[in-house]
């Protein structure tokens, strides 16, 4: 390999991280049902005990997503217990997702509901989930809102997003200096009319009237399959409220498939305009790369080790690029040059540079490998196997 494109994949993975979600571990399903793995974590002990062996493993996810409803049972007062938890398993606490889709009460809405006494008890969460992430030095709390409609003419939208920006704006003002809030859009599912926060383009007035401390979070299973998601990308890095990602794949809609699984050049092209904007600017985008998957039929810790590592090669992949040439290229509208530089970057094989990386900082060369050699699959499946189904039975 190339000295200088071993140089450059080795400096671009030091400094990528991606975050794990806790619900990535957990036995999931669809509205046709959910086939229960033996081995799947129920516990918040157990989802940073696999966390904690995919980080090993790989060396690039220190941090695990965490869910509000699904990881705090006791709400605020889980907190010190599960910064515990996640310490004495070697990862920390990430971003924490308020959940405002579960309870009974949002049947119509919760921000955007028109009972006040419903839109109160939601912006209570909010903040009670901005406690919690104080509480465990986590710096950002990821909003995603169910809220919409089945029926036209059953929702006033303009009134919604009043309340919308009602909300939001009180949610700002609970967070510490350091915090930020992540809006995240979504076109439809659960509701299948209109969905309050439906895109880029309503997520970011609404992060802009929150606060300056409030960023956009860009789901890539939330998108039509027209959409031009690195566009969106584009636009947000240059409105300086590109906040981060859910990253996941889709053959359809939001399928929250394995990254990399369905379009892999998806994800390069979303990694290029990031790395191409830090190299215009000089800047590092402020950006927090997550993985928001539910891993229905593949082993769930596979699943996870496989997307951390696709990821990892997708991003050396983008680092490849002459953003010299390309510019350019651009600048002659040099079509074919300048597509040809994202191409050849795309194709160029990085795994030797990876296995070199991971070699020289005491990691396994191929982390999947690795993990079925450990024997911890056997373990947990043993342990594991002999809760009662019942135990299986939230979402995550
Ligand atoms: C909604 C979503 C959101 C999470 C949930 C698990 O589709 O992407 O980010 O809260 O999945
Ligand atoms: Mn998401």
């Amino acid at each position: 390999m190339q000295p200088h494109v071993t140089d450059r994949v080795a400096s671009s993975l030091d400094g990528f991280r991606i975050e794990v979600p806790s619900w990535g571990f957990a036995n999931t399903g669809t509205r046709f049902g959910k086939f229960l793995q033996p081995a799947a974590a129920a516990t918040i002990d157990e989802k940073f005990a696999d966390a904690a062996q995919v980080h090993a493993l790989t060396g690039i996810c220190p941090t695990v997503a965490l869910h509000v409803s699904w990881d705090f049972e006791r709400g605020l007062d889980s907190a010190a217990a599960v910064a515990q938890l996640a310490h004495r398993h070697g990862v920390a606490p990430g971003s924490v997702n308020p959940n405002l889709f579960q309870d009974q009460i949002y049947k119509f809405g919760s921000f955007g509901n028109p009972d006040a006494h419903v839109r109160s008890r939601a912006v209570r969460h909010v903040v009670d989930s901005v406690q919690i992430a104080g509480r465990l030095h986590s710096r950002d709390v990821a909003l995603w809102f169910a809220d919409g409609s089945n029926y036209p003419g059953t929702a006033n939208i303009r009134m919604r997003r009043t309340w919308f920006e009602e909300g939001m704006r009180a949610a700002h003002s609970a967070l510490a200096r350091d915090q930020r809030l992540l809006v995240e859009y979504k076109p439809f599912e659960p509701a299948f009319y209109h969905t309050d926060i439906a895109d880029w383009g309503m997520a970011l007035p609404l992060a802009r009237a929150a606060g300056p401390q409030a960023r956009v979070l860009v789901d890539t299973g939330h998108h039509y399959l027209s959409q031009n998601i690195e566009q969106i990308v584009a636009w947000l890095l240059a409105e300086g409220m590109l906040g981060g990602f859910h990253f996941n794949d889709r053959r359809y809609a939001d399928d929250d498939l394995t990254l990399g699984s369905i379009d892999p050049y998806q994800i390069f092209r979303i990694f290029h305009e990031i790395l191409f904007f830090e190299h215009e600017t000089g800047t590092r985008a402020d950006v927090a790369y997550m993985i928001d998957q539910s891993h229905n039929l593949k082993g769930k810790i596979e699943a996870m080790i496989q997307t951390v590592t696709v990821a990892q090669e997708l991003y050396a992949k983008a680092a490849l690029v002459d953003h010299r040439r390309l510019a350019v290229a651009q600048a002659a509208s040099g079509l074919v040059d300048a597509e040809s530089l994202l191409q050849d970057a795309f194709s160029t094989d990085v795994r030797p540079a990876i296995r070199e990386w991971r070699t020289a900082r005491g990691l396994p060369i191929d982390p999947l490998q690795a993990f079925r050699d450990s024997g911890y699959l056997e373990r947990i499946t043993a342990e594991r196997a002999g809760r009662s189904a019942a135990a299986t039975t939230s979402y995550a």
